[in-house]
Order: structure tokens, then C-alpha cells, then sequence
């Protein structure tokens, strides 16, 4: 697990509501369920987005920090069939496919066994998009981890 530590850049976004969601990027790729395993041994969930101000915001520090995109969200249709955020158990809701996907693609890479996990960005494509793809769960892919934290800020201070 050392390695997981070394990789992390750590950013916030904080919401109006006062919870933080705290989040660390690893840029080691492993399969779908290993990064869903990983941030969990690390006390942080696999990321989700759950809506455009979230995205908007993860777009922002991608970008400011030169990432490249292609991580693994939680959203999986593994079960049955309709997108859950694996680490929540809520439907996926809010939504930022790329045109075209989802497309379950069955090619050599997944051995035809199509597209089940959810992809956030392509990096092959320019300019850089920071919709979603789906990808091979099996694949290997960097990710992001998070972790919602009440906030502690001056206004919290009654
Ligand atoms: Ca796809």
C-alpha cells in the first residue's frame, strides 16, 4: 500500500451544506474492483459524481494539476443492468456520458465482454474530455478515491 501514498494529491470541494468531499487521485492503474478494494483499505470510498457542480469542480482540478483523465468512478450496471454507484447503493442519476456512450463495446481489449464500469474522461481523445466512458471492468486505470467530511469553517461556529 505504500505506493497508494506516494501517488495522492489531495483536494476538497466544499458544498453549500457544509460537507467537504475530500478526494485523492492515485495514479497507479489497477482493475475496477482492485481501485473500488484500495480506496476503501485507505478509509475513503471510490469516488461518484452526483452532479454538475461536483463534476464541474473535479473537471477544474484535473485540469489546473495536468491529469490526463481516464479513472474509475464507481458506477457499475453490473447487477442488474442500470448504473449504481457501488459504494452508496444509489442509482446513477445525474449523468455525464460522452456522445455515444454508454456503447458496452465488445473488442479484443475486454476479450468481448463488453463495458461495465464507469470511465471518468478519455485521455486518447482532444481536446480532453471530462465526460464518461464505459470501460472494461477488468481493465486497469489510475482513480479517484473520496470522502465526505463535515466541514469546520468560522460560520460553522455557533
Ligand atoms: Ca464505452
Amino acid at each position: 500500500m505504500s505506493a497508494f501514498y506516494i501517488n495522492f494529491i489531495l483536494f476538497y470541494i466544499i458544498f453549500q451544506n457544509c460537507v467537504c468531499e475530500k478526494y485523492i487521485v492515485v495514479n497507479e492503474p489497477v482493475s475496477w474492483f482492485q481501485a473500488l478494494i484500495n480506496c476503501k483499505n485507505a478509509g475513503m470510498e471510490l469516488a461518484s459524481v452526483n452532479s454538475e457542480e461536483e463534476s464541474k469542480a473535479l473537471d477544474k482540478f484535473l485540469k489546473d494539476n495536468g491529469y490526463t483523465y481516464g479513472y474509475w468512478l464507481a458506477g457499475t450496471n453490473l447487477g442488474d443492468g442500470s448504473y449504481y454507484w457501488a459504494t452508496t447503493g444509489r442509482k446513477v442519476i445525474y449523468t455525464n456520458w460522452l456522445s455515444g456512450q454508454p456503447d458496452n463495446a465488445k473488442t479484443e481489449y475486454n476479450k468481448r465482454e463488453g463495458e461495465n464500469c464507469i470511465q471518468l474522461g478519455m485521455p486518447t481523445y482532444s481536446p480532453k474530455p471530462n465526460g464518461w466512458n464505459d470501460y472494461g471492468c477488468k481493465g486497469t486505470l489510475p482513480y479517484i478515491c473520496q470522502k465526505d467530511e463535515l466541514c469546520y469553517s468560522d460560520e460553522n461556529i455557533i
